[in-house]
Formats: C-alpha cells, sequence, structure tokens
C-alpha cells in the first residue's frame, strides 16, 4: 500500500522540475485497502507483456501541484484558483491533451420528436429530442433521448450517459433492457435519465477528421491543438446540456455527466469544459481519463495515442514514452470539477485502467475542493472492494469484476448523487 506525503520545492529542482511547489512522493506502508488480485496480474501480464501491471514496477515520480502557478508559486486564496489558475489548468489540457473546440459559428435547434407521458406502465415521460447543429449549409443531428419519472415534484435531478456502446444498450421503448443504462432502476429513485450515442456527434475509429461534427465545423488545416473525437464527444454533452436548460423537467443545478471508459474520459473533459454540470461520473476512465499517466500501469499514453489516434490532439503524441515531461497530470484534470461533485469508479479486474493510479490522482485534486472550501477528506488507504467511500464532494469505488458499467455502480452513484444534491 502506498501512503502520500508532499515534499517541498527543493526536491522539485534537482530534477528541474522549478515551477512546482509540491510534488506527491509515494512511500511503502500497509493497510487492509484494495489491492490487485496476484492472480489477475499474471493473467494480464501474460495476455499484454508489452505493458505493465506490477505495482512493485511502477516507477517513482513527481506529481506536479494543481495549486502552482505558471510562475511557481503555490496560490492560497479561492479565487486564485477561480480566477487565474484553473484557466491556466484548463489550457494546459485543451492545448496538450483533448484539443481546442473551433470557433465556428453554428446554429442549433430542438425538436421533440416523440414524447410519450405514459412510458414504463405510466412511470415516466419519455422524450426523444433531435439537437440539430448547422453550419454553412452543413448539418449534425444528435439523438437525445430521456426518461423523467412521473409522480414525483418537478424539476428532477438527471444523469446524462454518453452511450460509448451503441443504442442497444438504450432501448427507448425498453423491450431490451441494460444494465449500461438501466432506466427504471433510475426512474424508480425519482431521478431523471437521459443519453446520446457518442457516434452521433462523431465516428469512433480514425476518418482523418471528415465526419461527425469535425466535418461541420472544422475549418483549415489541422493543428497540433486541433481537437480530437473525446472532446467532440465532450461537446455533445454539453448541447444536451443546452436542451436541459428548456426543459422545465430538469433541474438545470442537478444534472450529472457519466460515462464509461472511453465515455468516462469523456465525461471528466465535458465537465472540466462546461460547469454546468453539477456532478461528473467517471466510470473506469482509465489512461486519458482519471488514471495518472505517470504511473505507466496498464495503458501508457504511447498506447493510447497509437490504437485510438482520433481521441486526443496531435501535442499529446509529444508524451509518448515521456510522461514525465508533462507539466500536468491526471489529478489536475480532476481538479477542473472542483468545487462541484466528482465520482471516480474503477473496476478490480480492470488493471488496464489502473484503479490504484486512479485513486491517487482523484486524492491529489482533492487540495482544490479544500482551497474552494467545499472540505473533502478521503482516507490515504484505497477503501476496500465494494466499499465506497465519499468525502465530503468526492467518491470513490472499486466494484468486483471486470471492465463494465453495471446497475451496481448506478446504484452507489445514486446514493452519492442523494448526498451531494440534498
Ligand atoms: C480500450 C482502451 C481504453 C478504454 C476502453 C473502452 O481499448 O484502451 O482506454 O477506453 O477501450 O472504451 O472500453
Amino acid at each position: 500500500m502506498k501512503r502520500l506525503l508532499a515534499l517541498p520545492t527543493e526536491a522539485l529542482a534537482k530534477v528541474g522540475y522549478v515551477s512546482l511547489i509540491f510534488i506527491t512522493f509515494l512511500t511503502s506502508a500497509s493497510g487492509q485497502g484494495w489491492e490487485a488480485n496476484p492472480a489477475v496480474v499474471e493473467r494480464l501480464s501474460k495476455s499484454r507483456s508489452e505493458f505493465n501491471y506490477y505495482e512493485s514496477k511502477v516507477p517513482k515520480y513527481l506529481l506536479p501541484s494543481v495549486l502552482a502557478n505558471s510562475k511557481g508559486a503555490e496560490i492560497a486564496k479561492p479565487e486564485e484558483w477561480t480566477k487565474v489558475r484553473r484557466g491556466e489548468v484548463l489550457e494546459m489540457f485543451r492545448e496538450n491533451v483533448f484539443g481546442r473546440i473551433p470557433e465556428t459559428p453554428y446554429s442549433k435547434t430542438f425538436t421533440v420528436v416523440n414524447e410519450d407521458r405514459n412510458a414504463m406502465g405510466g412511470a415516466a415521460t419519455l422524450k426523444q429530442i433531435d439537437i440539430s447543429i448547422n453550419s454553412d449549409g452543413k448539418e449534425l443531428k444528435i439523438r437525445l433521448t430521456m426518461f423523467v419519472p412521473n409522480n414525483v415534484k418537478k424539476p428532477v435531478p438527471l444523469f446524462l450517459l454518453i452511450d460509448n456502446r451503441g443504442p442497444a444498450n438504450t432501448d427507448p421503448t425498453r423491450q431490451t433492457k441494460s444494465e449500461f443504462w438501466p432506466a427504471e432502476d433510475v426512474v424508480a429513485r425519482g431521478y431523471g435519465i437521459a443519453v446520446f450515442y457518442n457516434s452521433d456527434v462523431d465516428p469512433d475509429n480514425f476518418d482523418d477528421f471528415k465526419n461527425g461534427i469535425h466535418g461541420v465545423l472544422d475549418r483549415g488545416e489541422r493543428k497540433p491543438d486541433s481537437w480530437g473525437t473525446l472532446s467532440a464527444w465532450a461537446w455533445g454533452a454539453s448541447r444536451c446540456m443546452d436542451y436541459f436548460e428548456t426543459d422545465k423537467d430538469v433541474d438545470k443545478k442537478k444534472v450529472a455527466v457519466l460515462g464509461h471508459s472511453r465515455g468516462g474520459k469523456t465525461a471528466l473533459w465535458a465537465g472540466a469544459e462546461d460547469q454546468r454540470f453539477s456532478l461528473v461520473i467517471s466510470n473506469e476512465s482509465g489512461a486519458g481519463g482519471a488514471a495518472l499517466a505517470r504511473r505507466r500501469l496498464g495503458e501508457t499514453v504511447a498506447r493510447i495515442n497509437t490504437s485510438f489516434p482520433h481521441w486526443f490532439c496531435l501535442n499529446y503524441r509529444k508524451y509518448n514514452n515521456n510522461e514525465d515531461a508533462m507539466p500536468f497530470d491526471m489529478h489536475m484534470l480532476l481538479g477542473l470539477i472542483a468545487p462541484r461533485a466528482l465520482y471516480v469508479a474503477c473496476a478490480d479486474e480492470d488493471l488496464w485502467g489502473d484503479p490504484k493510479g486512479s485513486y491517487i490522482s482523484l486524492v491529489n485534486a482533492l487540495p482544490v475542493y479544500n482551497l474552494l472550501k467545499t472540505k473533502s477528506v478521503l482516507p490515504e488507504i484505497m477503501p476496500p472492494l465494494n466499499t465506497p467511500v465519499i468525502g465530503g464532494k468526492v467518491g470513490f469505488h472499486v466494484r468486483d469484476g471486470g471492465h463494465n458499467l453495471l446497475l451496481k455502480d448506478w446504484n452507489w452513484y445514486m446514493d452519492f448523487a442523494n448526498q451531494v444534491w440534498k
């Protein structure tokens, strides 16, 4: 088990991180928290021998401080974060990881194409909305599907899923049901639930950015910081939020954005770019999401940029096999969600997504929460398997089993929402 300690500047100066004030230094300690199952470590190591799954082989690393400003000074006042530092960190992620959204003007319309007040046997109202984006004669349509519980006070808090698994998981007729989007269970707890299909916004393959929203909004040559596909999906989540702002059934102060895996990375970026989301949920987001890149456990920066060349901006490739040169790490992406609610979840057998690296990342985002006076504390030792931990505005769990989004995860998210939205 690891402990988290902060060390002062001198140590950083030695390795050239002169502008950084605090680091996280990992030392050994013992505890009762979650540890990777050695049999799973063995199995995964055999199947992907070029990647590291052993905790003992995680290299030593230094984390940049989320609270040090560009001149190296540690900020101490909430307004220094909200007025200066937050913008600097956001820019770092735009410039180096997800890319910048183009400023091309567009128009937008919402069309309710179907409304059924008697869905789910009368328990909910189904609404299907086409969000149409138009620019220079080109059009993109995002199909938003949502259920709002009928027998509760309006407006309702709502969960928006970024669906990366296809419409089969989100059947509006409810003939096919899936734990990935458990609409009946969410409605039964008094929440609204919504979904859009990520490929409506941008197809999930390398098409040289010709299709989807890139085909509609991109102009001229691509630049090293032009937006990638994850950024496009996050932008799509914001267009759904635009719609919620017009729907009297939805409590716009209580909208959660949630995604699994590549959708989890996207949910984090959507929450960073768009502060209207008051709760952000990252389900097994791993590399390019909640997991610290510097640990190089499971999926690495080089691997993700190679397997998925369309996900990030070109600049992210500067950090292929070069993680220690990053002026940021993923704890700083999590810090961008503060002071809003944030839940990070992992799965026991999903070591590709580095559960421990995701927890350490979350712990290292907490200085922002505490600076912003939203007291949020997590134990240094990871919580045991299937034991959610909530510390103020942040939550975390490691669920048993493999890489998936299940009802068990959703139930813990709703428990968390009950607390942070009460
Ligand atoms: C994997 C990828 C992960 C994760 C996952 C998913 O192949 O390496 O980063 O995004 O796909 O989205 O299911």
